[in-house]
């Protein structure tokens, strides 16, 4: 008895200071926060468990830290809010605060961005993701004027992930291929048939045989399961795909200045942690989907990689052109890309 009276007062000491804890809780923060915190919302296209919502969820994290509960920000993975294709538009109109665009989804419209979509050869997304931004940075194009662009990155360079093994350009020729943007004119530089759709529609071409294979980074072998239907890759290193998040102005305008100045601090800092997560994350579920799906990777010959360049070198020409039609000094950019490209892989 004596010790079940020991054990009472202990568990009503525990529930009292749990209460006054949490007393003391709200009235710290009534005291910091005078009004209510600032809610967004953050609308993406993919599901939850893809990088590019991996991010959003750090990007989230790190704005409620920083702003320390000031600015809440509530998320829409998968389509919920805003889809693939009316992303840009629905934050312009407001329906999402914040938006997660797929820039490859949207050809001829960012004449500028492009450039870092070229059949380049990056290496990897930290230094794709950290030149489109760079290159955002420094020419502030018109294209991207009518919304706020809270970050960008890039994945990296975008293999073929097929049913059949595709050894060489030889077993490409003829073949569909799910691609979009650049990395659709690259597969039919190489011979193959590309067919174009957004990420969320890959699932079902896969599944209805629409699609031999696809033409992305390699990562989703894991988070969208292709490994299944997938269960060869061929290293190209093709072109990457862009990404941009962007917020609709009015919202941006209507922040506090410290709230802004926040966010543009950690606009380069998530293009880099983005980048690096992409990388790390692609390494591993190369590693997973060999143990799980007995992956077999192969890689293009030195021929057939310069065959793919030399009947990919109008990609250059035409963005050249487009872009300078854009007004936008093509050359220029082109050379900065190249430059920030072998920076960054330094
Ligand atoms: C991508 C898009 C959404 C979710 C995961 C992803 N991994 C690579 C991409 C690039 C892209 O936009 C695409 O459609 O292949």
């Amino acid at each position: 008895m004596k010790r079940f009276l020991c054990l009472a007062a202990f568990l009503a000491l525990l529930v009292l200071g749990g209460c006054s804890d949490a007393d003391n809780s709200s009235a710290d923060s009534d005291a910091a926060n005078q009004s209510e915190p600032i809610r967004l919302t953050y609308a993406n296209f993919p599901p939850a468990f893809t990088v590019p919502c991996v991010q959003m969820e750090r990007w989230k994290t790190e704005v409620e830290k920083r702003s320390n509960g000031q600015v809440l920000v509530e998320t829409f993975p998968g389509g919920t809010l805003l889809k693939a294709k009316n992303m840009l538009r629905g934050v312009v109109e407001g329906q999402a605060d914040i938006g997660c665009v797929g820039m490859s989804y949207l050809p001829g419209v960012f004449p500028a961005c492009s450039a870092v979509e070229l059949p380049l050869g990056f290496e990897s997304s930290r230094s794709s993701s950290r030149t489109l931004w760079a290159l955002f940075d420094k020419y502030r194009p018109e294209e991207l004027q009518d919304v706020k662009v809270l970050t960008m990155f890039a994945t990296p360079p975008s293999n073929i992930m097929s049913r059949e093994p595709i050894r060489g350009l030889a077993d490409l020729q003829g073949k569909e291929m799910r691609g979009s943007g650049s990395s659709s004119r690259f597969l039919d530089a190489m011979g193959a048939v590309s067919v174009s759709m957004p990420m969320p529609e890959v699932p079902d071409a896969l599944q209805k045989n629409m699609v031999q294979g696809i033409f992305t980074s390699l990562e989703v072998l894991q988070d969208m399961k292709f490994a299944e239907f997938c269960p060869s890759a061929t290293i190209v290193d093709g072109p990457v795909y862009l990404f941009a998040v962007v917020m609709n102005k009015d919202r941006w305008d209507a922040l506090p200045p410290a709230t802004q100045q926040m966010l543009d601090e950690l606009a380069p800092d998530q293009a880099d942690w983005t980048g690096q997560y992409w990388d790390a994350h692609t390494a591993e579920a190369m590693e997973w989907a060999r143990a799980e799906h007995g992956l077999q990777v192969f890689a293009l010959s030195e021929e057939d990689r310069a065959t793919a360049s030399a009947q990919a070198a109008d990609m250059f020409t035409d963005w050249t052109q487009a872009a300078s039609k854009a007004g936008l000094p093509a050359e220029d950019i082109l050379q900065d890309v190249r430059a920030w490209k072998q920076q960054f892989e330094q």
